[in-house]
């Protein structure tokens, strides 16, 4: 398949050491698809289901501990400790190396090893980078060839190329204890072991295009962030973007493809879906910033998923489309989730493969679901209704706003806007949310999560910042920075903002501001709309609601800001000198 001496040695090396009977090159073809898929569905990996109702889809269930990202068992591995920083898990490399490769020797004897060569990007666009990944896993397999663009081509454009970054995956015995995805941004590697799960293994996702990406990213001027990326066409027909970055399973997917409210849509506003979960960001020659998805795929949460909330994604899942650890509808062999809709099927198999009963399904007590809390679809962009149509355009798109979000129940307010870059990045640094179920560990805890990247930054979050920092300095025109919540509660512990296509009323304001046309206040933590500025039209909320959405608590905002500091103090040394100013700053207004 290439005469590329640099990925020969590297398959040779690694399979002197992980011993598979065979090799398989993924050529990308439907042939070879099919024969994947045919053997995974003979040994179980995958259930083929009603191919009338959901053509070419098949489930997945996982091993019941091995269900979501484990960012205790994710390691950066530089050679310095303090370039990893005090927020990642750190282990010496050689070290690390040496550990690894006790549990990869001989984990592949009996299986086959496969080459995934993939592009994160359009294969040939000078921002697209190449990846390389060889995995025992079928369902790894058939999922990057659908997050990524793999295949032939991709090993065309690399040639001899020695710039790749070089993936390794075994399931080995799937064992917990020795469960390891560990990056070593100073060699372009990853490896990951005794994991078959989503991020934890499909290493062109928050692996690459996130951790490496980052670390490429700071050190060649530009940015991987943990973003969606959404157009907004206005009725005169002109499209705006915005790039938000949200934490796992708070919404980027859903505001990714939202659907307008009636009057908006009336109006002639329309919605383009450009990414869902990854942006990098670059500074294009028009100095603004041009954000690229450089996946191919979603893959999204499925709980919570319906006809109302994201009829694009429902739409999306319906063809072609691998879902993990859903509920199995006996009946008719469809898949069904808790939220899909309210009549769950009369026989069914959870998501650990046991038999169902409704009647014992308890709504306060996740472990009764059918579908686990982190079940997912992983399903082509293509697939998209509201797809964006420059999906394979290689310069990107420009961005109007940065936003940023988390799921708090009460202290952030509906939106507000930074002032200016530097309190922008403040503003991301403080991000704080409530933990969800898309990485193992307690959920619903507040944990300080900055720019959504905390379990995602490849090096030093002290850096991390520095370099936000300097990319203001260095971007002409930057977009402005906002903050949104969609998720603070009332006193019956109720959403009080509508959400999800309602969404959309918020964006309007954010770029209308970002135009320098909506008129704001000031509070001490930044600017909200006044009165009037989010426009309501058909909603039961009032404007009094409204004003209790953007209720900024000075008592809770000093409390958090206690906590702040303590965050910073945790980062370490490397914290920038301006956010402890940012800071000191908030604290004064909010005395004031
Ligand atoms: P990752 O794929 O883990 O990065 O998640 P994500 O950020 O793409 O989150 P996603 O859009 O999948 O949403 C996660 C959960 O939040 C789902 O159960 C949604 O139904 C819910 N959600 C999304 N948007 C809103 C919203 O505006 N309001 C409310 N109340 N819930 C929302
Ligand atoms: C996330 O957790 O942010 C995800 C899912 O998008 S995973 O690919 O597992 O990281
Ligand atoms: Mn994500």
């Amino acid at each position: 398949m290439t005469s590329n001496y640099h990925l020969k040695n590297w398959i040779n090396e690694t399979a002197a050491m992980t011993s598979p009977d065979r090799i398989v090159w993924i050529d990308g073809s439907a042939e070879q698809k099919k024969e994947l898929e045919e053997q995974a569905v003979k040994t179980g990996e995958l259930i083929r289901l009603n191919q009338e109702k959901y053509p070419g889809c098949f489930l997945h269930r996982t091993a019941v501990n091995d269900v979501a990202r484990v960012e205790g068992r994710t390691f950066i591995c530089t050679r310095k400790k303090e370039d990893a920083g005090n927020i990642n898990n750190w282990i010496d490399p050689e070290e690390c190396y040496a550990r690894l490769k006790k549990i990869f020797r001989g984990s592949m004897r009996g299986r086959t090893m496969y080459v995934i060569p993939y592009s994160m990007g359009p294969v040939g666009s000078e921002f697209s980078k190449i990846g390389i990944e060889l995995t025992d896993s079928i369902y790894v397999v058939l999922n990057m060839l659908i997050m990524t663009r793999a295949g032939k081509k991709v090993l065309d454009m690399l040639g001899d190329s020695p710039d790749f970054i070089k993936g390794l995956h075994s399931k080995a015995e799937l064992d917990e204890n020795n469960r390891y995805i560990c990056h070593f941004p100073e060699d372009n590697t990853i490896w990951s072991v005794n994991s078959g799960y989503g991020g934890n293994v499909l290493l062109g996702k928050k692996c690459f295009a996130l951790r490496i990406a980052s670390y490429l990213g700071r050190k060649e001027g530009w940015m991987a962030e943990h973003m969606l990326i959404l157009g907004i066409q206005y009725p005169d027909g002109e499209i705006k973007y915005i790039a938000a970055a949200f934490p796992s399973a708070c919404g980027k997917t859903n505001l990714a493809m939202l659907v307008p409210p009636d009057f908006l849509r009336k109006k002639g506003y329309r919605i383009y879906c450009v990414g869902d979960d990854i942006a990098w960001l670059r500074i294009g020659k028009d100095g603004r910033l041009w954000a690229v998805n450089p996946e191919n795929g979603f893959f999204g949460v499925a709980p919570g998923t319906n006809e109302k909330t994201n009829p694009n994604a429902l739409a999306t899942t319906v063809r072609n489309t691998i879902f993990t650890n859903v509920a199995l509808n006996t009946d008719d062999n469809t898949v069904w989730w808790e939220g899909l809709d309210d009549c769950p099927p009369e026989h069914c198999i959870d998501w650990r493969g046991n038999e169902w009963h409704y009647e014992n399904y308890r709504k306060d007590d996740k472990t009764t679901c059918a579908a686990h809390p982190n079940s997912r679809f992983t399903a082509p962009m293509e697939n998209c209704p509201c797809l964006t149509a420059d999906h394979e355009t290689t310069e990107g798109f420009p961005i109007s706003a940065i936003v940023f979000g988390g799921r708090r129940a009460k202290t952030a307010p509906l939106v507000y806007q930074s002032f200016n870059w530097q309190h922008g990045t403040f503003v991301g640094s403080i991000l704080a949310s409530e933990t969800t179920a898309a990485a193992s560990g307690q959920v619903g805890v507040v944990r300080r999560d900055p720019m959504a990247m905390r379990p995602f930054v490849g090096y030093n979050m002290g850096d991390y910042f520095a370099h936000w920092l300097e990319m203001g300095k260095k971007i002409p025109c930057p977009p402005p920075i906002f903050n949104v919540n969609w998720f603070r509660t009332d006193e019956n512990g109720h959403f009080i903002w509508p959400g999800f296509g309602d969404n959309l009323r918020v964006i309007l304001w954010i770029l209308e501001r970002a135009a320098g046309n909506a008129e704001a206040v000031r509070t001490p933590v930044g600017y909200v709309p006044a009165e009037g500025g989010i426009d309501l039209t058909g909603l039961k909320l009032k404007n009094d609601d409204v004003a209790k959405l953007l209720e900024i608590d000075r008592d809770a905002w000093l409390k958090d800001a206690e906590n702040i500091g303590e965050f910073y103090d945790m980062i370490g040394d490397r914290m920038p000198h301006e956010l402890y100013d940012e800071l000191d700053a908030l604290k004064k207004r909010l005395s004031e």
